[in-house]
């Protein structure tokens, strides 16, 4: 494998330089007219939780963008607060993506915007995200975008606490794997199992992504025709969120989507006071997700987070990196933190102060690891971009240090890509992707600016 930059991690005004420019270079390929796809082939519209994880870089390089990228996901909220996992780009032709937006027929449904969208959300990463674009570049435009977003996110926040509270005790559950970003996980093995799919299904219908990856790299037919029976079953109830239980065939609780909505709260603390609001509610509301979140999703027997079926009750058992991303809740106990810390460090993980590759999506000691396919083995920037900031809260700086290390290292080797083999590194996915790119940049501004993401 040919390195892509060399000396890359050398320090500032050596291969970071040239890697910046890397970053840059991609983001400013991908933007489109309001919004930054993820990748032009494979992901041409606009997805939720990657323009959180863009508009963190591009606040370093290109702010008033990452204000617009925010804004324009925004715009497309639903009347219930719902923030659409995809906002589609009505320029583009049909078949440019699958599922399209004829497939997800939003504009039938009650409150949906404008704009055609998916009926689904993805991990609410987007207060937080806003807080540290604030941070890395304050400005009276960045506070006047702030201000317009508050009402946003906490109407998005007040969606998962009300619709999506399926099992009455205080956590979001998704109602799709897509929901919780990490689409084939392990984690989602037995709660898949009980939905009904029969791969025939597909060819019915046009699969992009292995027009462009190795069918090898992404989820089976038979994952996409249960995504596809999911999605039917919520479409079908006009994206109704009231009676789930009786009829939705998958509903599970997720540490990472539930940590990521106690961020969100912690975030929209800090938001208030600068935007006239109140922190009290939100610091109430984060300290009960973070105790739903032990008390529900803790498994002390593995001391790490599990995902709950809410179909059965059980916790699942596969071990990934979902159950250490409660390390970003600042209020996490210390018992917990140190578990899921000692989790991370073990051979299933691999974290260290040296370590050679970022943390793998799935324990890659199971016997199921696949380090080829998809969220279930390969390495991503945005779940060790969340483990490091979450390490960096706790005070493990010496173990985030490792972890920047390897992150940047690995796109300095691979380049801007989707996910990695988490072995050799090689760039696996698309070639040019937003989040990597942008989350890159994050770490390289460490070494550039104070920091000033308070
Ligand atoms: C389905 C865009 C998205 C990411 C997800 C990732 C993948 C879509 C797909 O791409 O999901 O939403 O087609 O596989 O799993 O995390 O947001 O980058």
């Amino acid at each position: 494998m040919s390195a892509v930059v060399s000396g890359a991690t050398d320090g500032p005004g050596g291969g970071e330089e040239e890697l910046h420019r890397l970053a840059v270079a991609t983001l400013d390929a991908n933007w489109e007219h309001d919004h930054t796809v993820p990748s032009r082939t494979l992901y041409p519209h606009q997805w939720s939780w990657d323009s959180a994880f863009i508009a963190v870089g591009l606040a370093h390089v290109r702010p008033a963008r990452a204000w617009r990228e925010l804004a324009s996901l925004f715009r497309a909220q639903w009347a219930d607060g719902r923030v659409p996992h995809i906002v589609f780009n009505p320029r583009l032709p049909v078949g440019a993506y699958f599922p399209g937006p004829e497939f997800w027929g939003s504009a039938r449904a009650d409150g949906a915007p404008a704009a055609p969208t998916s009926g689904l959300i993805q991990p609410p990463v987007h207060a937080l995200a806003a807080w540290l674009a604030y941070g890395a570049a304050p400005s009276e435009a960045a506070l006047a975008a702030l201000r317009r977003l508050y009402p946003r996110l906490v109407a998005q926040q007040r969606y998962l606490a009300t619709r999506r509270d399926v099992g009455g005790d205080g956590l979001a559950c998704v109602v799709h794997p897509w929901e919780s970003g990490l689409d084939n996980s392990p984690a989602w093995d037995a709660p898949m199992d009980a939905v009904p799919g029969d791969p025939a299904v597909m060819r019915a219908y046009r699969r992009h992504d292995t027009a462009h990856v190795h069918a090898a790299h992404r989820p089976t037919d038979l994952d996409y025709a249960r995504y596809v029976a999911i999605v039917a079953s919520y479409r079908e109830h006009g994206y109704r969120d009231d009676g789930l239980a009786r009829w939705h065939p998958f509903l599970v609780e997720c540490p990472l989507f539930n940590a990521a909505a106690g961020a969100a709260e912690h975030a929209l603390a800090r938001i208030a006071p600068l935007v006239g609001g109140d922190p009290g509610p939100h610091r109430e509301r984060a300290a009960r997700i973070t105790e739903a979140l032990v008390l529900r999703l803790y498994d002390p027997g593995t001391g790490t987070f599990q995902p709950r079926d809410l179909r059965t009750g059980r916790l699942v058992p596969a071990r990934t990196v979902l159950g250490l991303a409660p390390l970003i809740l600042p209020d996490l106990p210390a018992a917990q933190v140190d578990a899921v810390v000692a989790e991370a460090c073990s051979a299933r993980f691999g974290l260290a102060r040296r370590m050679d590759r970022p943390l793998p999506s799935y324990d890659r000691t199971a016997p199921d690891f696949e380090p080829l396919r998809y969220w279930r083995g390969p390495s991503w920037m945005n779940v060790n971009w969340l483990v490091r900031y979450g390490l960096l809260t706790h005070d493990r700086a010496d173990l985030a240090a490792g972890l920047r290390r390897s992150m940047v290292g690995l796109v300095a080797t691979a380049g801007c890509h989707e996910y990695f083999h988490p072995d050799t590194g090689a760039g696996l996915g698309s070639p040019s992707f937003g989040w990597t790119a942008s989350l890159l940049l994050d770490l390289l501004a460490e070494e550039r600016e104070p920091a000033g993401t308070g």
